[in-house]
């Protein structure tokens, strides 16, 4: 693994509806890649832990109104002041395991209505991910799980809108992976998709920026 400057960590996105299961699988294949020696970090999106990501979890709580386009912003400004730490971790060879990214931020704005083009501009720059997972599963069927809580979008109808946003905005690039199925099948499907794109990686595959 090493002799090789250019070695790096494999940047994975994890994307879906509510409920769909991302922290489930990102939790699971945090700990199979750590347990295959790999230095790895499971990262999330929002980050409520900044001041950015502060008014974001207060505006999806209800306790603030926002103007749709300046959520949006927001969001992305809560990954812009990660990036250059998301960065430098990849470059020292961490792998990152990232429930939601960008392509959450398109969809669930241009499902309120919002342009995808004027939705997707801010994120241009942003490192690209090496794997895009998509965990596929009907709204019905993710609604019916344990319930939703009382966040913004956790609602049925927009669910529907999130997901048909999500069909826009994917390419021939995402890994699809039936949802519905018991949590351990979906854990291994994970499993050898990402092994490859972290051995791709770990021989010097240059880092891509949004939108690539
Ligand atoms: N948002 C945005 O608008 N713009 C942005 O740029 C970004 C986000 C980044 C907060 O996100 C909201 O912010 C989100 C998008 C928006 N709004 N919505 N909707 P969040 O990440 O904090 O919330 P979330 O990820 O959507 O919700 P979640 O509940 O954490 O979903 P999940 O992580 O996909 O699911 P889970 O917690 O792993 O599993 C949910 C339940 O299903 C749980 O009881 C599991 O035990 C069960 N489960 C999981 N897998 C299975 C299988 N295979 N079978 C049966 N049951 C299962
Ligand atoms: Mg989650």
């Amino acid at each position: 693994r090493s002799g090789n400057g250019d070695s790096r960590g494999a940047l994975v996105v994890l994307e879906g509806l509510d409920r769909c299961g991302k922290s489930t699988q990102s939790g699971r294949l945090l700990t199979y890649l750590k347990g295959l020696g790999h230095s790895t970090e499971l990262w999330r999106f929002p980050d409520r832990t900044t001041s950015v990501g502060q008014m974001i979890s207060s505006y999806l709580s209800s306790q603030s109104q926002l103007d749709d386009h300046t959520v949006h912003l927001l969001f992305s400004a809560n990954r812009w002041e990660k990036r250059s730490l998301m960065e430098r971790k990849l470059k020292s060879g961490t792998t990152l395991i990232v429930d939601r990214y960008s392509y959450s931020g398109v969809a669930f704005s241009s499902a309120k209505g919002l342009d995808i083009d004027w939705c997707k501009a801010p994120e241009i720059g942003l490192l690209a991910p090496d794997m895009v997972v998509y965990l596929n599963i009907p709204p019905e069927k993710a609604a019916e799980r344990g319930g939703y809580g009382d966040e913004r979008y956790e609602k049925l109808e927009f669910q529907r809108k999130v997901s048909h946003s999500y069909q826009v905005l994917h390419d021939a690039s995402w890994k699809m992976i039936d949802a519905c199925q018991p949590i351990e099948d979906i854990e291994k499907q994970l499993q050898e998709m990402v092994s490859d794109c972290v051995r791709i990686c770990q021989k010097g595959k240059p880092l891509s920026f949004l939108w690539s």
